[in-house]
């Protein structure tokens, strides 16, 4: 069988010679966009002067709000599918029309016949504008002095508190009380290919070259903003280059491409510059404030805070789950039972703010992680100890939290205990401590995690035989990086007994993939894999029938093994290219199952550890990085592997080096020269385990999502480690030399 074996990855030619096509790649006669933007974080647009840019040779049009807005009828909005809009106070967000509301938003669109001109007739742009006040700090922002969108009336664009038990009284009778306060600076998402889409509207149909994780979700959305039919609307995903979550959601840049292909009749494109990367989306800002009660033996007791998470200048699309996902797993592995988290989001003008790298569960875990930390601070108990005493036991589960999620499956205590053994946690400590008497600055760090992923709703897979016994697979899940693809054909070779050669997997594209959800949420091989493997069994029992009907048998009389249906009481045998070929001989169904898979989130976890050191400057290095986890069932271990090697290369960024400053302007003050994204140089040395008596997730891959397992504690597990190099307490990340050397 091929699951459980790191089976190379199936498409990866292309990739490694060059020959991949991206968005930017695809050669279609197009016309290029190019973006004039604000510089003010709040202000009227008096006049655009388009003069000078549209007497410019290959201009052939500029188009502004007031023409754009004719055609996008209507707003970007909330990720319906995983948000209640109706707790959220929501801007109508289209393009840019009469007002700006942070530095970096499109005020105007050139379009030209290459993407030279376009730019240089950008710059040939001037915009009248009046500034207005600006509020570019949450903390500004909560005193609604100043509003980014009058029309709300509060800067606050969500209020909710999660209660749970009666933390007030907890905290009175707990025997330690400590006041906290945790959080995370902003980011920039940056995958490898920046944002790039081509549409091309022909008078009656559109179609969307585009770089997303989320072309069923964009064909939608396309069809509610432009008021299309969605049959008319094709979306495609080329091979795309990361996203991490950056990629799940619609800017205003894209929909001003694709409006001005429709008014134009002609196929229109944008690829983002890495500069317009920056300021597309942010990531990413959140402070927990609050106090936490615990007792003498370690154990937590009652967490009662506020938790404040940026919007920026609007709502994007994925932003919206923060605040709800962020307090739901607050509580993680542990026990703690009283809690209330008043949850808060904020609008401020700055660049809209999106989910990225395992929004909220990374929030969450690096608040209960700080929260266990400090808890063994205080106590001076070990942290290994304190988490023993408070992780949620084996005979608990399934264990409801206190806020209703049900954890599915695990023993977190078994594998903190079979952790922290592989990982060699107590002598790498002591080895740490050796190296700090000599002189060195180094240390060692661990946390935990439990992860909620593998969200649901539904996903999508077609299985479908050919005439000549191939096997192509359709899925809903749109892999950008992951291998996934590879993962699912797999599952499918295994389920049909078939050579892995024989077995394309597709994704991406509307025309040919009915629906769809996306990936995101460490979700597709869970659900596409299950969607896949259910609708495998589906083809298989057709082929059956057909193979019976040959044999002149009852179906139940054919037995399929290994290529062939065999007919058990008379021996008969036929092979599976025989019966694929008789599947198209006109008198049969045809050999193809479509399955849309309800789906359900599931519960990893596990344990890391950081070995970091840091030089006379305040650089600190992570030199290795260790990880045992419970995904449940591995169905590549390469692959798995590969994910926490990318996320734990993020979590280096996240933890040291990444940090998106806004000025007092509410521009943005960095380029990559000083926004500083880990490369090959940074990147630790990692040694990856996977439990082996793991515990299954209820989806029929048995699996639960590794794809942001690293990325969602490693911020955790990084910052400890620099807490024990240097002796230091750090509660927000990134924590730059500056604040090392303090
Ligand atoms: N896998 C496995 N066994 C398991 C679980 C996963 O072998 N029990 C393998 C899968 O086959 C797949 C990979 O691990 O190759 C990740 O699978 P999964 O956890 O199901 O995650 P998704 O496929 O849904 O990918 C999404 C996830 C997310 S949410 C982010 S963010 C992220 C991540 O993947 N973005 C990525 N990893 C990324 N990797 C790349 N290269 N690029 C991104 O943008
Ligand atoms: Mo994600």
């Amino acid at each position: 069988s091929y699951s459980g074996k790191s089976v190379k990855r199936l498409y990866d030619d292309k990739f490694v010679t060059g020959r991949s096509t991206y968005v930017d790649d695809l050669k279609i006669n197009a016309l290029y966009a190019a973006f004039v933007r604000s510089n003010y974080a709040h202000a009227v647009i008096k006049r655009v002067h388009k003069e000078d840019a549209l007497k410019m040779s290959g201009v052939v049009t500029v188009y502004t709000g007031e023409e754009l807005n004719r055609v996008i009828k209507e707003g970007i909005g909330p990720w319906t599918t995983y948000i209640d809009p109706r707790p959220w106070k929501i801007p109508k967000w289209r393009f840019a029309q009469g007002e700006v509301k942070y530095a970096g938003e499109p005020v105007a669109v050139v379009l030209a016949t290459d993407k030279y001109r376009a730019r240089d007739a950008a710059e040939a742009i001037t915009v009248d504008y009046e500034p207005v006040d600006a509020v570019v700090s949450m903390e500004e922002a909560k005193k609604d002095k100043v509003l980014v969108h009058k029309e709300l009336g509060t800067n606050y664009g969500y209020k909710n508190d999660f209660v749970a038990g009666n933390p007030e009284k907890a905290l009175e009778s707990a025997d330690h009380r400590k006041k906290v306060e945790i959080g995370n600076r902003r980011l920039i998402p940056s995958p490898m290919e920046p944002r790039g889409i081509v549409a091309s509207y022909d008078g009656s149909n559109l179609s969307v070259w585009y770089s997303t994780q989320i072309p069923h979700f964009a064909r939608a959305e396309f069809s509610r903003i432009f008021g299309i039919p969605q049959s008319r609307i094709r979306v495609v995903m080329p091979d795309v280059g990361g996203g991490f979550g950056s990629k799940a959601h619609i800017i205003p840049e894209e929909l001003a491409v694709i409006a001005s292909s429709m008014m134009l009749g002609k196929p229109v494109r944008w690829t983002a510059t890495r500069t317009e990367e920056m300021m597309a989306t942010n990531s990413r800002h959140n402070v927990f404030r609050g106090e936490i009660g615990f007792n003498n033996d370690g154990t937590l007791v009652a967490i009662n805070g506020t938790l404040e998470v940026e919007l920026g200048a609007y709502l994007t699309y994925t932003e919206g789950i923060q605040p709800t996902i962020i307090p739901l797993m607050i509580p993680g592995p542990y026990r703690v039972r009283d809690l209330k988290i008043e949850s808060r989001a904020i609008y401020t003008n700055t660049i809209p703010i999106t989910m990225y790298r395992g929004a909220s569960r990374p929030e969450a875990t690096f608040i209960i992680e700080r929260l266990m930390s400090t808890v063994a601070d205080e106590l001076k108990l070990d942290d290994v100890t304190v988490r023993e005493r408070n992780l949620v036991r084996e005979d608990q589960m399934p264990y409801t939290n206190p806020f209703g999620l049900k954890y599915d499956t695990g023993d977190y205590l078994t594998l903190l205990r079979e952790g922290v053994k592989i990982l060699e946690y107590n002598s790498m400590k002591e080895w740490a401590r050796k190296e700090r008497e000599k002189g060195k600055r180094v240390g060692v760090g661990l946390a935990y995690y439990l992860e909620i992923c593998g969200f649901g709703p539904w996903e999508y897979a077609e299985t479908r035989v050919t005439e000549d016994g191939g096997v192509i697979v359709a899925i809903g899940g749109t892999p950008h990086g992951q291998g996934t693809e590879t993962a699912i054909a797999q599952l499918v070779a295994d389920e049909l007994q078939v050579p892995i050669e024989r077995v394309k997997v597709i994704w991406g594209d509307s025309d040919a993939i009915p629906a769809g959800t996306g990936t995101y949420g460490s979700r597709t091989v869970s659900i596409a894999g299950s969607a896949a493997v259910t609708a495998s069994r589906q083809v298989l029992e057709k082929m059956r029938r057909v193979a019976a009907r040959a044999m002149k048998a009852d179906v139940e009389e054919i037995e399929y093994k290994n290529g062939e249906f065999v007919h058990k009481r008379e021996g008969k045998k036929m092979r599976w290219e025989e019966v694929s070929r008789l599947g198209y001989s006109g008198k049969e169904p045809g050999l193809s199952a479509s399955v849309t898979l309800e789906g359900d989130v599931t519960f990893p976890y596990g344990i890391h550890m950081a070995i970091v050191e840091v030089d006379e400057y305040g650089m600190a290095r992570v030199k290795e990085y260790r990880a045992y986890d419970d995904i449940g069932r591995v169905i590549n271990p390469a692959l798995a592997e590969g994910q926490i090697h990318g996320g734990g290369t993020q979590a280096v960024g996240q933890a040291l080096y990444e940090l998106a400053v806004i000025n007092e302007n509410g521009q943005l003050a960095v380029t990559y020269a000083d926004y500083y994204v880990p490369t090959a140089v940074e990147s630790p040395k990692f040694k990856s385990y996977f439990a082996e008596k793991y515990h299954p997730s209820p989806y029929l891959t048995k699996t639960k999502g590794v794809g942001e397992a690293a990325l969602i504690v490693g911020p955790a597990v990084i910052v400890r480690a620099l807490e024990d190099a240097t002796g230091g307490k750090f509660d927000f990340t990134p924590v730059i030399p500056e604040e090392i050397l303090k």
